[in-house]
C-alpha cells in the first residue's frame, strides 16, 4: 500500500471507522473512499457490488458494523446478528470479485467464549460456550472471520482479521441506551456533576474486568498490520492489561471531579466476567500501544464536552 493507493475505509462515520480515516489522512494517504449510509447500504449485496465495481478500491478496511453496548447487544438481537452478516458477506464477496489487494476485517474480543483462560490467546476462538448478552453479535463476527479465511484458503483473498479489545474515544457514542460502558460513565458523571446529582448508577456489580484500547492506538495498529502483517486466522489489538468496573468507575468520576457517591444496579446483566486479551503475537510484529487509560479518558472527555451530542 503506498501513499497514492486507492482505499476504501467502510464505517467511517463510526468510532473506528473514523479514527482510521483521521490516522490514514495524518499518514499521507491521499486517494480515500468514503461513502455514508445513505450513498451506500453496505447491507445491500446488488449496491456493495456495484460500488466497489465502479471505484475498485485497492484496499479495504471493513470497519461498518452494527455495534453497541451490552444493553443495545442484548435488545437488538436480530438487528445485530443479520446486519453484520450482510454487511461483512457483502463487502468480503466483492473485495474478491473486484481485486482487491488486501482487506483488514475488524472484529472483537467478545468472540471468545465466556470463560475463556486469561488472557485470551487468539488459539482459544471456538472453544467453548459464548456469553448470551452479545451471542448474536459475537456470531456474527465469528462468521467474518471464517469467511475471511475461506477466501483466502480458495480464492486467495489478502485478507486479515484483527480483534479489538472495548474501544473508546473521540466520536464515541455517549447514548446511555446504546453505549459502551467507559462513555456511559464519562456522561452520567459528568452530568451528576453539573446537576449537582448525589450519586451516579453503574450497571450490575462493579466486578466483571474489562480492557480499554484508544481508538486512536487501533487505527495506528490497523495501518500497522496493513502494512506489515499478512496471516490467516485472528491478531489481538489490545493493552494487555484490564481493571474492575468498580475501578473504572472511580478513575471516570476523578477525572470529571464528581464527588458524589456510586451505586450499583445489579437488575443489569455485568456480561462475560473478564475479556483481557493476550497481546504477544501483535507485539511481535512491533506494534504497542501508547496511550495510557487516564490520559485516553482525559482526551475522551474533552472531545466529549466540545462535541455535545442531544
Ligand atoms: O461496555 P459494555 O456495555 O459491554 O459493558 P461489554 C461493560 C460492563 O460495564 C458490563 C457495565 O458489566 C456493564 O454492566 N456497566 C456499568 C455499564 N455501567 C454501565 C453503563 O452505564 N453502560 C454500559 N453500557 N455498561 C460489549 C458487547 O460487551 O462489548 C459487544 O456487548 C462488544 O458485543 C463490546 O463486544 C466491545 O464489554 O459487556
Amino acid at each position: 500500500m503506498d501513499k497514492a493507493s486507492s482505499i476504501f475505509v467502510a464505517g467511517h462515520n463510526g468510532l473506528v471507522g473514523s479514527a482510521i480515516l483521521r490516522k490514514l489522512r495524518a499518514a499521507g494517504y491521499s486517494n480515500l473512499i468514503t461513502r455514508g449510509r445513505a450513498e451506500l447500504d453496505l447491507t445491500r449485496q446488488v449496491a456493495t457490488d456495484a460500488f466497489f465495481a465502479e471505484h475498485r478500491p485497492e484496499y479495504v478496511f471493513l470497519a461498518a458494523a452494527k455495534v453497541g453496548g451490552i444493553l443495545a447487544n442484548n435488545t437488538y438481537r436480530a438487528d445485530f446478528i443479520r446486519d453484520n452478516l450482510y454487511i461483512q458477506t457483502n463487502v468480503v464477496d466483492a473485495a474478491h470479485r473486484n481485486g482487491v489487494k488486501k482487506l483488514a476485517f475488524l472484529g472483537s474480543s467478545c468472540i471468545y467464549p465466556k470463560f475463556a483462560p486469561q488472557p485470551m490467546h487468539e488459539d482459544h476462538l471456538l472453544t467453548g460456550i459464548l456469553e448470551p448478552t452479545n451471542e448474536p453479535y459475537a456470531v456474527a463476527k465469528i462468521a467474518g472471520i471464517i469467511t475471511v479465511d475461506s477466501y483466502r484458503r480458495q480464492y486467495g483473498l489478502n485478507g486479515i482479521s484483527l480483534m479489538p479489545t472495548n474501544l473508546y474515544g473521540p466520536g464515541d457514542d455517549f447514548n446511555l441506551q446504546t453505549s459502551h460502558v467507559l462513555s456511559a460513565l464519562l456522561r452520567k458523571f459528568h452530568e451528576a456533576k453539573a446537576s449537582g446529582a448525589p450519586n451516579v448508577t453503574v450497571w450490575g456489580t462493579g466486578t466483571p474486568r474489562r480492557e480499554f484500547l484508544h481508538v486512536d492506538d487501533l487505527a495506528d495498529a490497523a495501518l500497522h498490520l496493513m502494512l506489515h502483517y499478512d496471516e490467516p486466522g485472528i491478531v489481538n489489538v489490545g493493552v494487555g492489561d484490564d481493571l474492575s468496573i468498580a475501578e473504572l468507575a472511580a478513575l471516570i468520576r476523578d477525572v470529571v471531579g464528581y464527588e458524589g457517591e456510586i451505586v450499583y444496579d445489579t437488575s443489569k446483566p455485568d456480561g462475560t466476567p473478564r475479556k483481557l486479551l493476550d497481546v504477544s503475537r501483535l507485539h511481535a510484529t512491533g506494534w504497542k500501544a501508547q496511550i495510557g487509560l487516564r490520559e485516553g479518558i482525559e482526551r475522551t472527555y474533552r472531545w466529549f464536552l466540545e462535541n455535545p451530542s442531544d
